[in-house]
C-alpha cells in the first residue's frame, strides 16, 4: 500500500461537479482508497491559451496499484468526464495528475513521477501544503 498525491483541476463547465465526480470515481476504483482532500480553490490559469479560471485541489489516496495502472485509471476517469485532448495546457473538464507516488520515481514516455513541475506551480503547492506534503 502506497500513499499518493493527485492534483486535480478543472476549468470547463460545472468545475466543482467535475471534481466531485472525479473524487467519487477515484474512490470507487479497485485498489484505491481516498484518504483526504485539500480545500478546492480558484486559481488563475498558468500557461496555455487565454482560458477561464481553474478550480484546483489535491487528493491523498492509498493504493495497491502500480504507478502505470493508477495512471491508466486516472486517464479513464478523465475520458469518462468528457476530457478532450487538444492543445497543450488548454482548457479541460478534468485533469488528474500523479504528483507523488510514495517515494517511487518513474521516468517513461507516458509518465514522470514525481510530477516535474510541482515546484513552479503554486496551484499545486497550495493543496500539498494543506496536506503537509510541501
Ligand atoms: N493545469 C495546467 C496548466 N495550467 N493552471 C491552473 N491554474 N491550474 C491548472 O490545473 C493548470 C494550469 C496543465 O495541466
Ligand atoms: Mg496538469
Ligand atoms: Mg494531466
Amino acid at each position: 500500500m502506497v500513499t499518493c498525491y493527485i492534483g486535480v483541476g478543472s476549468n470547463l463547465g460545472d468545475r466543482k461537479a467535475y471534481i466531485d465526480e472525479a473524487v467519487r470515481l477515484l474512490g470507487s476504483t479497485k485498489g484505491v482508497s481516498v484518504k483526504r482532500i485539500s480545500s478546492i480553490y480558484e486559481t488563475d490559469p498558468v500557461g496555455g491559451p487565454a482560458q477561464g479560471r481553474f478550480l484546483n485541489g489535491v487528493i491523498e489516496i492509498d493504493t495497491d496499484l502500480k504507478p502505470i495502472n493508477l495512471f491508466k485509471e486516472l486517464s479513464a476517469i478523465e475520458e469518462r468526464l468528457g476530457r478532450v485532448r487538444g492543445m497543450k495546457n488548454g482548457p479541460r473538464t478534468i485533469d488528474l495528475d500523479i504528483l507523488y507516488f510514495g517515494r517511487e520515481r518513474v521516468d517513461t514516455a507516458d509518465l514522470v513521477v514525481p510530477h516535474p513541475r510541482i515546484n513552479e506551480r503554486e496551484f499545486v503547492l497550495k493543496g500539498l501544503r494543506e496536506l503537509g506534503k510541501a
